[in-house]
Order: C-alpha cells, then structure tokens, then sequence
C-alpha cells in the first residue's frame, strides 16, 4: 500500500504535467503589462512616507528664497540635533528622509571644495560641521532611508547662468553622492533662473531649462554612483512631480506618464507648467513607469518662519494627505522645517507624533487576514508538489506586495470575494496590484454585503501600487473587489479592510 501511494503520486503527477504540455500557457505566469517599475522605484515605492528637511540661512532670515548675499555667519543654530529630527520623522511613520543640501541660495550645508559659502564659514561646530553627515548618521541610526536635494539654481555663485557653472555643480553632486553612503533619492528642483547675487553681479539670469544643466549628463552622474537611488524631476525620470504642492494626487492617478518636456523642444525639459497639469493624474498607458512625488510641506513655508506655529497642519489633514498620496499610489514627501535651534518644535512634533500614532493604529490589523478569499477565476496553474498555488484568491490577503491573484489571460472581468473571519467594522479598504507586473486594472468597485445583499462600497479607475478608500462605517463580514475593466488579466495583490482611529476622524480637521 505505502509503495503504491507514491506511485499513484507519480503518475499523477507526471501526467498533470503533460497535460500542461498541451494546454498552452497553463502553468505561465501573466505578462507584464506596459511600463513597470525598476527595483528602484519599487523600493522608492515601499518608502512610501519621508520628509524633506528646509533649514539653512533662510531659517535665520525670514525667507523663503534666500537672494544668495547672506553671510554664512548668520547660520547659528543653539541646540542643533539631527537625532532629534529622525527620532520624530521615525515616530511619524516616516521611512526615509532627503535633506536639503544646497537651496536656491547657493549656502551650502556641507564642507564643500567647490565654494566658500558653505558651512565651514560659519560659526557652527567651530566651522568643523558637516551637516549632511550628522543628517546621514542619523537617518542609518533610526532606519531611514536618506537621500539629498541640491539646488540646479545658485543665487550665490557667479558663475551661474554661465557653461562654468555647470561643472562645478557637477562637483558639488559628486561630492554629495560620494561620502555619505547609500542614497534611496536625488532631487532636482524645477524653480530655476531668475534674479540674485551672483558673487555681487546682483542682476537677473535667464537659462535654457532643456539644455543648461545637461540633464543627461547630470542624472548619468547619479546612475553611475548611486544606482539605487531615484531621481526626483518635474516630468523625471524616475518619479515626478505631482504638480501641486498640496500633496494631492488625481482621484485616479497613473504610475506611467510620457514626460513629453525631455523631447519637445518646445518645452522646457525639467519643468513644464503644462506637464504639471498632467502631473496629478498622470498618462494612461504612458511611456514610462514615473510615479507622483506628492510634496508638501507641513507649515505654511517649506523654511520655518517664526510666524508660522499656528499653520502647522493637524493630524487629521496629514492623515488626509497620506490617503491622496500614497493612498493614490504615489509617495508623500512631508517638508518639515527644524526651527533656529535646529531642532523640530513642539507644534511640529506634536502633530507629527499624533498623525504617526495613528497611522500605526490604523494598519495594526488588517481584519481580512485569516479570512477565505474566492474568485471567480484564478488563473490555471499545474499543480507541482509542496508548491503552493502561485495565482490563487488567498494570496491577496497576506502582507506581501508581490504575491497576488490573477485570471486566465482571457478573463478581464473578475471578482474577488473575501470571507472575513468574523462580522467587522471597518470604514477602510485597501488594494494593490503587483506592480511588476504594470498597471493593469482600468476600472473596480468595492462592494459590502449587508442584510444578505452586496451594496457599491466604493469604485474607482486605478489601483496600483496603493489604493486607500476611506468610506463611512460598516459593519460586515463579506467584502468583494470587482474588477469591472482591465487592459491585461488583473494581478491583485491586497485587498484588505481596517478601522480609522478616532484621533483622526474629524473630516477635513485642521490646515
Ligand atoms: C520648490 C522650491 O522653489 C521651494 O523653495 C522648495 O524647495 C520646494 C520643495 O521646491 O520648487
């Protein structure tokens, strides 16, 4: 008996698998549809949430936009703590943060060889600091991911608006992109020319924004020494814009997009105000994977003005932001502002901290996880021993991005329907496509059963790499995704359902 079970296995086996022979991508898995991500963008993906830190001269000015004659010794920061900053932006949820390096002011915050006006002219740690290293260090100690933002435009240097200047900016991004380590994100500003100081000129420079900086080149620097780093740019490459500097993606918003500026002569080729129209949605079956940078910042400015403790956004409006941004399959970019000791104040933190706990209240349970997920169709597969089924239901219910259900080739219409372990409240739904397999899915609807009938949660176009609908409270044991449209078969990775804390429930609270 105990030989001939194996046997029996055996034969079975091999006989599923000629059977496969013959029915023609049977045990395939789906292509790729479109544009898809590259390992770094779906790392840059997975961060999700990160700051960017404004604090330089303009933090002791007043200013927004430093004219570029400011002299270095008015950088005098009393109780400066890089750990502080991380503590909070970790205790915020964040996972990453990118420091401004160099802002329109030319007023560098590292000891660089290329310019005077830099930190080491300053009275700060005897002019022994280097800011981007205590920011580096910090970040590695509380688990962030780092990255720089080097202004293209310098209002200090007189070489700008020049061909002279262009390697020395060169030398500034290779220093950054040298001595601190691995970078997740370089970001490139689209705020480029116009007046400043020019080493005294004190005039107006205009630049060809398609041609001055020689993006190619500039950007094949950060390919070449931080390969796993994404370049920020208006229209890219590797994630863009959103157009707005409310944080708010399109209600349906593309991770692909067809950065028409780079080709166009008629445009410019790192800013476009007509791109940034396009910016919030995105293109539909665009050419390249280049997902919503979502970039707000916390207070009014991006630089802290003592003037401005009463514009701090509230938990509430952050927790609003987060489901327009990375709940529409982009990342959040929150701009936080250290204040002239050098450290984030007590209004910033506060909310920091409240919007943080919050976020992790709200994704502790996933109250579809042990529940029994159906479909209408799962994708044929050849069952092979001690593997489990690569495309089947269940697997949108565990917390991997990349494991997912999918249909038949043929099947573009499909649902979802998810048990859940017992009758739930929730007023939260999430969903994810496996996004190395490109965006697919065209059009969905969440539906709920209550009294024994489905009743339309919630419906929308695009899914991605993140969707977070917030509805009102329910109460159900029964949800189900229908996939109403797709270009390719839907390859759905998450669906789950959970419960907004009441920190942040006061619709539209707050800035
Ligand atoms: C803009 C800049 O001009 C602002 O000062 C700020 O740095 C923001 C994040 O980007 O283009």
């Amino acid at each position: 008996m105990r030989a001939i079970v194996p046997m029996v296995k055996m034969i079975s086996v091999l006989s599923l698998s000629a059977f496969a022979l013959f029915a023609p991508g049977a045990a395939e898995a789906p292509k790729p549809y479109g544009a898809v991500p590259s390992e770094r963008q779906m790392l840059w993906h997975e961060t999700e949430f990160y700051a960017l830190i404004h604090y330089g001269i303009n933090t002791y000015t007043d200013k927004e936009w430093g004219y570029g004659e400011e002299s270095p010794a008015l950088f005098t920061p009393t109780a400066l703590d890089a750990g502080q900053v991380a503590g909070v932006l970790k205790g915020a949820g964040m996972r990453g943060v990118i420091l401004v390096a160099k802002h329109h002011d030319g007023f560098c915050l590292w000891p660089t060889a290329t310019t005077a006006h830099n930190v080491s002219k300053s009275p700060w740690r005897g002019g022994k600091g280097d800011l981007v290293r205590e920011y580096a260090d910090a970040a590695k100690k509380h688990g962030l991911r780092f990255g720089v933002y080097c202004s293209p435009w310098d209002r200090n240097s007189a070489l700008y608006g020049t061909p002279g200047y262009i390697p020395l900016y060169h030398a500034q991004l290779r220093e950054l992109l040298t001595r601190y380590g691995t970078l997740f994100e370089v970001w490139f500003d689209g705020a480029n020319g116009g007046d400043g100081y020019y080493g005294g000129a004190r005039e107006k420079r205009g630049i060809d924004r398609l041609t001055y900086y020689d993006w190619p080149r500039t950007w094949g620097l950060v390919r070449e020494l931080q390969p796993a780093a994404c370049i920020f740019g208006d229209v890219g490459p590797d994630c863009r814009w959103v157009g707005n500097e409310h944080g708010y993606a399109a209600e349906d918003s593309w991770a692909t997009f067809t950065p028409k500026g780079r080709t166009d002569p008629a445009r410019p080729a790192n800013g476009d105000s007509k791109n940034h129209v396009e910016g919030p949605a995105g293109h539909r079956d665009g050419a390249a994977w280049i997902p919503a940078e979502c970039d707000v910042p916390l207070r009014k400015g991006w630089f802290w003005h003592p003037n401005q403790d009463a514009t701090v956004r509230s938990p509430a409006k952050l927790m609003d932001i987060y489901f327009n941004s990375v709940g529409k399959g982009g990342c959040m970019n929150l701009g936080i502002a250290p204040d002239r000791s050098g450290l984030v104040c007590e209004a910033d933190r506060k909310s920091l901290e409240v919007f943080g706990n919050s976020l992790r209240a709200l994704f502790a349970v996933n109250m579809a996880q042990g529940g029994k997920a159906d479909a209408s169709n799962v994708r044929a597969w050849q069952a092979r021993p001690g593997q489990s089924h690569p495309y089947a239901a269940d697997n949108a219910l565990d917390d991997d991005r990349y494991s997912y259900w999918a249909t038949d080739d043929d099947v573009t219409n499909a649902t979802l329907t998810v048990a859940l372990p017992a009758q739930t409240e929730f007023n939260v739904v999430r969903l994810r496509e496996n996004i190395r397999l490109g965006q697919r899915v065209d059009g969905f609807a969440v539906d709920v059963l209550r009294d024994g009938a489905w009743q339309e949660y919630a419906k929308g176009l695009s899914i991605g790499a993140c969707r977070l609908i917030r509805g009102p409270k329910v109460k159900s044991d029964r949800v189900r995704l229908r996939v109403t449209a797709a270009a390719a078969c839907p390859c759905v990775s998450d669906l789950g359902v959970f419960m907004m804390p009441a920190a942040v429930t006061e619709a539209g609270a707050g800035q």
